[in-house]
């Protein structure tokens, strides 16, 4: 039989934040924010959960700016995110990747001092065959003084993340979140109807024997990716010396919580195909959010070469080749690009 302790009091994600705001981590209207963000990521697992029996699976009919096909998940989604967060008064606007502009908090609310970004429903292709999907978020500032904001004032590199996180909607619905202090796991409670601490400061292990890619875009890669990932098929006898085993769920925020949880590399390489040669994932939507979540756990970031969020954005759906993971095979894979420039 399986012991469950029941003696350790729960910490919901509310108390958490609380806590957090009393040892100056966090502001009120910040920790608000969170909270919305989070209402709504359990609006959208009521939807996902819900499948065909909800007449949510399948396409919406419509394109996002990226020319990609919608579900209908993505727009649910993305109007429940845009709903939530209308009314609050802690934002001043929103971007989203399913949007081709931002969109700034209608006039007839009070505007906030932050800017919200999303991904609404991270692995739509996922969607119809009932494999895990998510949310991911991230939050900045609003410059000072901006009453209108506009694309442009999205335009901050990573590092000026205030806060990012997932909602991932697999077999459990979790939240993980940061807010520039160490990076934390909620279970939500189905029957309480909150989000329940499950795992404080989670640590990506150093180094690693997984690797996470899409191998079918191979002969669209550069040379040094080609080199690095001959290396870790070659085994214990080649250059890296250990078996690897290989990993890809097709969900962003999966695949990054399995890192998380026992470590890996996550790869979306430079890929010939896209016609930026940047790969697929955006920046300001999956990349930073993941890259800060990543680093306040231990784990590194890169585009391959730089750290991820160190480069300043040009535009609001930009993309980039990722990198992310367990720090030791981050830096080997970004090392193999660097030697070779
Ligand atoms: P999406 O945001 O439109 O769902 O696309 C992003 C997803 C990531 O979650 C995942 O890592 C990647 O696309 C999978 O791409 P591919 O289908 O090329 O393997
Ligand atoms: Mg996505």
């Amino acid at each position: 039989m399986v012991d469950t302790p029941r003696s350790v009091p729960s910490i919901s994600l509310t108390r958490h934040l609380i806590e957090e705001e009393r040892a100056g981590h966090i502001q009120a209207d910040l920790r608000l924010l969170i909270e919305v963000v989070a209402r709504a990521c359990k609006s959208i697992s009521v939807s996902v959960a819900k499948g065909a029996l909800g007449g949510v699976l399948g396409e919406a009919g419509s394109g996002n700016i990226q020319g990609e096909a919608q579900k209908k998940l993505d727009v649910i989604a993305n109007d429940v995110l845009l709903e939530a967060n209308a009314w609050g008064g802690h934002l001043a606007a929103c971007a989203s990747e399913e949007m081709d502009h931002c969109q700034p908090i209608p006039d007839v609310y009070p505007r906030g001092a932050y800017l919200l970004l999303f991904d609404p429903l991270d692995g739509s292709s996922n969607i119809d065959v009932n494999v895990s999907v998510g949310t991911i978020f991230s939050v900045l500032r609003c410059p000072d003084g901006v009453t209108q904001p506009e694309d442009v004032h999205f335009l901050q590199p990573g590092t000026a993340q205030v806060a990012a996180g997932y909602c991932i909607y697999g077999p459990s619905t979790m939240l993980v979140l940061t807010i520039g202090h160490g990076t934390h796991a909620f279970t939500l409670d189905r029957e309480q109807g909150s989000f329940v601490l499950t795992t404080r400061d989670m640590r990506v292990p150093a180094a690693t024997k997984e690797f996470a890619i899409n191998m079918s875009n191979q002969r669209h890669w550069e040379a040094p990716m080609q080199d690095y990932v001959r290396d870790l098929l070659a085994g214990e006898t080649g250059p890296r010396g250990k078996n690897f085993n290989m990993r890809w769920i097709a969900s962003m925020v999966a695949d990054v919580h399995r890192i998380l949880t026992r470590g890996g590399i996550f790869i979306y390489p430079w890929d010939r195909k896209d016609p930026s040669k940047a790969g697929k994932l955006r920046l300001m939507y999956e990349a930073n959010p993941m890259s800060l979540l990543i680093e306040q756990a231990g784990g590194a970031a890169t585009d391959g070469r730089t750290r991820l969020l160190d480069v300043a954005p040009t535009h609001l759906h930009q993309r980039v080749p990722v990198f992310l993971g367990s720090r030791e095979e981050v830096e080997a894979a970004t090392q193999y690009h660097r030697a070779h420039d």
